[in-house]
């Protein structure tokens, strides 16, 4: 198959009316985190030669795209998503001649690979900041500078230009002794947010994208695109800032406001993605572009996809992986259910049926592991149940759905339990904040925290093989992984699961198998039932034959999120029509004969999902 043929849907079939057919609209994308994918050379950190070996990897199990994050020259403060030079790979993964290697490997297996774009902001090491450090360069404002407080000493508590909390903790602001101002900074001070309100930034931000696009990649996953405008007054001042005409947020308990009300989807969020598609995208096709988009919701993401808008291809939004999360932080967490998952899944799916399109992840590097999360890990049985389980509803939504490595194994959360085994800025950052410094929490109600919700979780090695890291480095490599090895390895690792045909990883690939062949599957839309039952989460995908011709049809899909036995809810019953027939089921996590059995009592097992066809 070509890079051509693959992802396209027949001519005849579009996506009901809505997004017209692009090249994704059945593609599947698979995320590298390149530090944690495979190491090359046994310095303990994964690397593009060790990507490249692994892409027979990616060809079987059959997916279209790669995302890799950044592996661009950083600091790696925030591992790579501080970037100090856009043009340049970090030797710690390689070199651009290992980049274009990868590419090349990669295009000659029909895999497109789209890269992180972290433009929010750069690392404080960047050329550009140190630069506009001086208030006499050509780059004094390529930043958000701004003055002590009045009447305060610079440098001091409460001199910062405002309130702002930081998303990694502390003030959103830092003081530099050599411009004698301070700089915004959402995430760590290291990543100082780039100022869009002045043109030259845009315009050297849409080069270097040109450049990458040029250099042949498929397109980018840009981080946090939906906080590069910022909302700014009449002679623009930022909220709270002296004499600004806006107020700041209100303060909470460790004595910030929260950006985020003025940073997400600001004014000019429209206007600059226009521009960029419009320098960067406009004369090229066959690429893909997925925005990062915390703060937006459903409206706002049918408005940017949708193609007549001429923003982006899709955004991951946040509100279903929020479920869990307290009304102040996401470090307390709350007990959640399916009503929570049909609401906001839902809702997505709502607002793009007639226009616009769906990203569809319950997984990323940010991310605790969804088996862990939100199935259940706590016997071995449960994990492969669940695992496949969660695949199967997220697969079969409308939409493109992202898998994030290892979560095509069911690989799990990390299990730490002491301080030093955790690398993430946020992390370390936050138990210094919360238990050092201010006495918020126990050392260890913070652990526990940490433990269900690290950014870690999601970044331990993949799980290749049960050899002493996994297979990630070499067994006798002379340093060990930066982060460590899940010792579940020894049994949820890729070697195993390619033996086995009801693995995971066998689920994923027929999973994946489903959205290129069944245009139902791709295409069809989506109509929830049953919204109120809070066990059991089923739907319908219909794609009328009048679109379709043969190819349509209807699905129904049914997921118990439970690990008890619960009824088969009432319109399943009526849907099925007591026909029960095993013939009619696509794929089960369970059996056929098992599945129809459970139709024919009214009772689905634990963590029972399956497709069955209606027409
Ligand atoms: O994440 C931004 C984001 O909103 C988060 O998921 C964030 O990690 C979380 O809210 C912190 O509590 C992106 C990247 O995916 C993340 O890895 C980076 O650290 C961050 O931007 C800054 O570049
Ligand atoms: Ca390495």
């Amino acid at each position: 198959m070509t890079t051509q043929d693959r992802g396209f849907l027949p001519d005849s079939i579009r996506t009901n009316g809505a997004t017209p057919n692009p090249w994704w609209s059945n593609a599947v994308v698979y995320q590298i985190y390149p530090r944690s994918f495979q190491d090359s050379n046994g310095d303990g950190i994964g690397d593009l030669p060790g990507i490249t070996s692994r892409l027979d990897y990616l060809a079987d199990l059959g997916v279209d795209v790669v995302w890799l994050s950044p592996v661009y020259k950083s600091p790696q403060d925030d591992n790579g998503y501080d970037i100090a030079d856009y043009r340049d790979i970090d030797p710690m993964f390689g070199t651009l001649a290992d980049m274009d290697e990868l590419l090349e490997q990669a295009h000659s297996r029909g895999l497109k690979v789209i890269m992180d774009l972290v433009v929010n902001h750069t690392s404080d090491e960047h050329a550009w900041f140190q630069e506009s450090r001086d208030t006499a360069s050509a780059r004094a404002d390529w930043y958000w500078w701004r003055p002590a407080r009045e009447g305060t000493v610079p440098g001091t508590p409460g001199a910062e230009p405002n309130r702002w909390g930081s998303y990694f903790g502390g003030s959103a602001w830092e003081y530099d002794e050599k411009r004698g101002e301070y700089y915004l900074h959402q995430f760590s001070k290291k990543q100082p947010d780039l100022n869009w309100e002045n043109p030259s930034v845009r315009s050297a931000v849409f080069d270097m994208m040109n450049w990458w696009m040029d250099r042949g990649i498929d397109g980018f996953r840009m981080d946090v695109i939906s906080l590069i405008s910022k909302q700014v007054d009449e002679n623009g001042k930022l909220p709270g800032e002296l004499g600004s005409n806006i107020p700041d947020g209100p303060i909470g308990p460790e004595g910030f406001s929260n950006p985020e009300p003025f940073t997400s989807d600001g004014p000019r969020l429209d206007e600059f993605l226009r521009q960029m598609r419009h320098e960067v995208f406009s004369k090229r096709d066959g690429y893909l572009t997925v925005g990062e988009a915390p703060g937006l919701g459903p409206e706002r993401n049918r408005f940017i996809t949708d193609p007549h808008d001429g923003e982006l291809d899709m955004l991951f939004l946040f509100e279903h992986v929020a479920i869990d999360h307290g009304p102040t932080s996401k470090w307390d967490s709350v007990p959640w259910d399916a009503t929570d998952l049909k609401r906001t899944l839902g809702g997505y799916q709502e607002a793009v049926r007639n226009a616009g399109w769906a990203s569809l992840y319950f997984s990323n590097h940010d991310q605790p592991r969804p088996v862990s999360r939100f199935g259940d890990d706590s016997t071995e049985e449960m994990r492969v149940r669940s695992a496949k389980a969660l695949g199967l509803l997220l697969h079969l939504h409308r939409g493109t759905p992202y898998i994030y490595q290892g979560e095509e194994l069911g690989m799990t959360n990390a299990g730490y339990t002491r301080l030093d085994q955790y690398r993430d800025v946020e992390s370390l950052n936050l138990y210094h904040q919360r238990v050092e410094d201010a006495s918020l929490d126990s050392p260890e109600e913070m652990l526990q925290a940490l433990a269900r919700t690290s950014r870690d979780n999601a970044r331990t090695p993949m799980q290749w093989d049960a050899t002493t890291y996994a297979g990630f480095t070499a067994p006798y490599a002379p340093t060990a992984p930066w982060l460590s090895v899940n010792p579940n390895k020894d049994h949820i690792n890729v070697r195993q699961q390619q033996r086995e045909d009801d693995s995971v990883l066998a689920f994923y690939k027929k999973l994946i198998e489903l959205r290129h062949t069944n245009p139902i599957v791709s295409a069809g839309s989506w109509d929830l039932l049953d919204r109120g039952n809070p066990s059991v989460y089923s739907f319908t995908r219909t794609l009328s034959e009048k679109i379709a011709g043969e190819s349509g049809g209807r699905l129904l899909v049914v997921i118990n999120m439970t690990s008890r036995s619960e009824r088969v809810p009432q319109d399943v019953v009526s849907l099925i029509n007591r026909q029960a027939d095993s013939d009619r089921i696509l794929l089960s996590n369970y059996d056929a004969e098992n599945t129809a059995a459970s139709l024919l009592l009214g009772k689905l097992s634990p963590w029972e999902a399956f497709i069955y066809r209606l027409e």
